[in-house]
């Protein structure tokens, strides 16, 4: 909880989020900078930073903000380790590949403050368009790579991934994976170190920081020097370790796969040697070699890629050890691991049977979901992206409807079927501009405003400029809903509370040259369907700003001022043709077979399904009281 991450009482043992305990972290490594953009599972690090910074405002100064996208982040925190400061930016994995270009060559600068770039990887999709193994990021960048293995190392590591920037000069990408992330557990404190944020002199020194060929060719052969320093170091480091008995056979485990490998060594009563590895790039080949070179048998315990595997089998070639890893079968290359799974592999290697039936256990755990109803996720009551793909529907033929990654992604269920592709944030108007050369449709493409601002705004030049003929939607419900309400450059909010200056997307829209632009309230849904015809019809490029607070938030917000929500009712000149239940499925109408009716604790009061109503049944239930 938040009252416990800015606790200063040192020593103390408090429950902690994964997120929480990085965001400890990084008050007691006494970060200058946090950037971010939102995104699962990182999220919970900026949101609670931001509460952090206003809390600790006096004792702790830093400066905190949500970036436009990832890579803008990434820079930011990258510009204050220029100037000496320690900066810290958060992400999701692929959140990294929008920070890519600039990790590679800021590798090549290195760190002068502090620098660590948390990357909050996925494993089993819980909330991603892919599972990626962002350990490569460090390989490919040549950019050292920590993975805490549970909360306290969470917090923990933090300060040693800074110390380990600050010693060897570069970069340091902190991972973790979903279950860190989001699972919660005992942290003893540290210090909140005091101090201010001051700023310091502008230190020039062009020969490292400005990537012409001619520097960036002198810093290769420093870059790689340092690898071979730091792969040293962690050979020696307090990160990784040794623990059990003496044997033949071993066990190698990496992030949080250590915990999954030690409580299926405890059931299989078994005491072997285990491998600890939280510095997995570069990877302290003298500690694995000296493991290795005592044994017969390894298992290899890691998530998603063969990551560790491919290098210790690289190393095994001078000794005589079987390896059991993912390449021959014996643990799986995707999905989140857990203990069944350590369990099942590293019984494998030993000949043993698992101590627990986990097949059936999950063959039952199959069974009773599949009895269960399904509950796939559905717009809230009142949501305007509903509202908006309705007037879309209604209009639509065949168009190609490109979208987008957020909440209005869900437009993909029926009854709208409105998003016939999403690819990557900023991918929806960059797809639209190939689908227009290339198909006979007519293209319409929708994004949110976090994503217009993130990602779409270059492939909305690109249409401007080589004249597309598409219509763009912004899905603009004023906030960066899906990953949990974080502000955005068109919010008149900012990471720290200050004062913002917010950037309004007509005007970026109209500054680009576009010449139709319409701003419209999707609740009004005759307007919203007179756009998109218009839109439509107008050769080139359109767009429609679909303007409308996401529900939540608009139930907040007249929850704040006193204002009661007016729901409205279904009246007995209902028909039962159940068109506001088939054609625009508002989670807040009822209909079990047989009565239909609205639940008022649930209905937002937007009135979108009154319009939907071809027999007016539908009515305010202010208007019927009168
Ligand atoms: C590169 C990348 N960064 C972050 C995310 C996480 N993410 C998914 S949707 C989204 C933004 C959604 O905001 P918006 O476009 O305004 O749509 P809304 O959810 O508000 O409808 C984010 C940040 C992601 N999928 N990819
Ligand atoms: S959170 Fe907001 S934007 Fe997302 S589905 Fe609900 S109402 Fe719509
Ligand atoms: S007014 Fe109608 S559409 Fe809007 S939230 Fe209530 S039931 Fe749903």
């Amino acid at each position: 909880m938040l009252k416990d991450v800015v606790k200063d009482s040192p020593g103390e043992r408090v429950f902690l989020l994964g997120n929480e305990a990085i965001a400890r972290g990084a008050i007691e490594a006494g970060i200058d900078v946090y950037s971010a953009y939102p995104g699962t599972p990182s999220s919970e690090v900026v949101d609670t930073l931001s509460e952090v910074c206003r809390l600790l405002k006096d004792r702790m100064e830093f400066y905190l903000e949500y970036s436009v996208n990832e890579k803008v982040a990434f820079e930011v925190a990258a510009g204050a380790s220029m100037a000496g400061k320690r900066g810290m930016c958060g992400m999701k994995h692929v959140g990294v590949n929008v920070a890519a270009d600039a990790l590679f060559s800021f590798a090549y600068i290195g760190a002068k403050g502090g620098f660590v770039l948390l990357s909050a990887d996925d494993p089993s999709m819980h909330s991603s368009q892919n599972e990626q193994d962002n350990r490569w990021y460090g390989k490919a960048a040549k950019v050292p790579v920590i993975e805490p293995t549970n909360p306290q190392e969470a917090k923990d590591y933090v300060a040693k991934a800074f110390e380990i920037s600050e010693k060897f000069e570069s970069p340091v990408i902190f991972r973790t994976v979903t279950r860190l992330n989001h699972a919660s557990g005992v942290v003893e404190l540290g210090e909140i170190p005091e101090k201010k944020l001051e700023k310091v002199d502008w230190e020039k020194n062009a020969q490292q920081f400005v990537m012409v060929p001619a520097n960036a060719r002198r810093r290769k052969p420093i870059l790689l020097e340092k690898l071979e320093k730091i792969e040293k170091f962690f050979n020696k480091s307090d990160l990784n370790w040794i623990e059990g008995g003496d044997s033949r056979t071993g066990v190698i485990a990496s992030g949080v796969s250590y915990r999954y490998a030690r409580e299926a060594l405890r059931r299989l009563n078994s005491d072997l040697p285990l491998l600890k590895l939280s510095t997995t790039f570069p990877l302290p080949s003298k500690l694995l070699e000296d493991f290795i070179s005592q044994l017969d048998k390894v298992a290899i315990v890691e998530e998603l890629d063969p990551f560790v595997e491919l290098h210790v089998k690289a190393l095994a070639k001078e000794y005589d050890v079987e390896i059991y890893g993912k390449e021959n079968g014996y643990f799986p290359m995707n999905y989140e691991y857990n203990v069944a799974v350590a369990e099942k592999g590293i019984a494998g290697m030993l000949g043993k049977s698992v101590t627990f039936d986990y097949d059936s256990a999950l063959q039952r755990v199959a069974e009773t979901s599949a009895i269960a109803p399904p509950r796939p996720p559905v717009f809230c009551p009142g949501c305007p992206h509903a509202a908006s793909y309705y007037a879309l529907k209604n209009v639509a033929g065949d168009e190609a409807l490109p979208s987008d990654i957020g909440c209005y992604t869900l437009g993909i269920n029926k009854p709208f079927e409105t998003v016939d592709i999403t690819l990557c944030m900023g991918g929806g108007f960059g797809t639209a501009n190939g689908l227009a050369r290339v198909v006979k449709n007519k293209v319409i493409a929708t994004a949110g405003d976090s994503t217009f601002f993130h990602g779409s705004v270059p492939a909305l030049i690109n249409a401007v400029y080589n004249r597309a003929n598409v219509v763009f939607i912004v899905l603009d419900n004023s906030t960066t809903a899906m990953t949990g309400h974080q502000p955005h450059p068109g919010m008149d909010k900012r990471g720290c509370g200050e004062m913002p200056h917010s950037v309004r997307i007509e005007d970026v829209v109209k500054g680009l040259g576009v010449e139709f632009v319409e701003v419209v309230n999707p609740y009004n849904l005759k307007r919203m369907e007179k756009a998109l015809n218009d839109a439509l019809n107008h050769e080139g490029v359109s767009v429609i700003i679909a303007r409308q607070l996401c529900a939540i938030l608009w139930n907040r917000e007249r929850k704040k001022k006193g204002v009661k929500i007016k729901p409205f009712v279904i009246t007995d000149e209902c028909v039962k043709c159940l068109k506001c239940v088939t054609s625009f499925a508002c989670p807040a109408i009822m209909y079990d077979g047989e009565n239909i009716w609205i639940d008022e604790a649930m209905c937002a009061g937007c009135g979108v399904c009154a319009q939907v109503c071809p027999v007016n049944a539908i009515k305010s239930s202010a208007v019927k009281a009168k």
